[in-house]
């Protein structure tokens, strides 16, 4: 065979085998193939007075993936990335839930999310994601100590519609898909915890006492599945922090199925 040839067939060989490979990498990166389906909760009247029926999920966020849950005892393959967990209606740690990071929810229903976020922060890339987008009223509840011990407020719960952009610990952000049907497009900026509580919780091999909670409610449109991600840059010692956790599905990013 022609030198050539057989150069450029052999090129051309490798370059499947290295597409496979990355096939079954991806495949293998899921590392979350649970999905939660949110919990029925009472009905939410919108500010125009539409009321909607209501279900509602409890999220946590933590500096690590020691919490166990859709991870696996110890953390599994990233004990060290940050991550989204499936968290009890007061904060508390589920180390034995399945899956934490894709949730399905009804069409055309008030969805309520709180999420307890146990982690430091610091400045997002853009300051777009610092305010509060597309919820139901424009707002979010924000406590900014959640006193996990005394399942109660530690300070004064707030009405916010953004957070200072250096002060985020991780967003919540859905974004709309371009197939020319309802549309929908959240994003609710999560509070960083105190720095030093944080890392001394760590070194205890716990979380804070005190992290930061924050409820928002939106509606959904038709049924469609939509993704969604943290947009801080939490991926830490990767170019742009945007590597590890941030693009490895399960950790800072999941689906968002809208169904039934
Ligand atoms: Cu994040």
């Amino acid at each position: 065979m022609n030198k050539r040839i057989f150069a450029a067939l052999a090129t051309v060989v490798l370059g499947f085998g290295v597409i496979a490979g990355i096939g079954t990498y991806v495949a293998a990166a899921k590392n979350d193939p649970g999905v939660t389906v949110a919990e029925a909760a009472d009905s939410y009247t919108a500010p125009d007075g539409t009321v909607y029926p209501q279900v509602k999920l409890s999220l946590n966020v933590y500096p690590n993936s020691l919490f166990g849950g859709h991870h696996g005892a110890g953390g599994g393959a990233h004990p060290d990335y940050v991550s989204y967990g499936l968290g009890g209606p007061n904060g508390e740690v589920l180390s034995d839930a399945q899956t934490g990071t894709n949730f399905q929810v009804p069409a055309h229903t008030a969805v309520t999310i709180t999420v307890y976020q146990y982690d430091s922060g610091e400045t997002l890339n853009n300051d777009y994601f610092a305010h509060v987008r597309g919820t139901a009223d424009g707002k979010a509840t924000f406590v900014q100590r959640w006193d996990t011990k005394a399942k109660s407020n530690a300070s004064t719960e707030q009405q916010i519609t953004n957070i200072p952009a250096d002060m985020v610990g991780h967003t919540f952000t859905i974004h709309g898909i371009s197939d020319k049907k309802s549309q929908l497009f959240v994003s609710v900026p999560l509070m960083m915890s105190n720095d030093e509580e944080v890392g001394a919780a760590e070194e205890e091999g716990g979380y804070t006492q005190f992290p930061t909670k924050t409820t928002f409610t939106f509606i959904t449109g038709d049924e469609g599945e939509y993704v969604w991600n943290c947009e801080f840059p939490c991926g830490d010692g990767t170019i742009a922090r945007f590597g590890a956790a941030m693009s490895t599905m399960g950790y800072m990013s999941g689906h968002f199925i809208v169904k039934g």
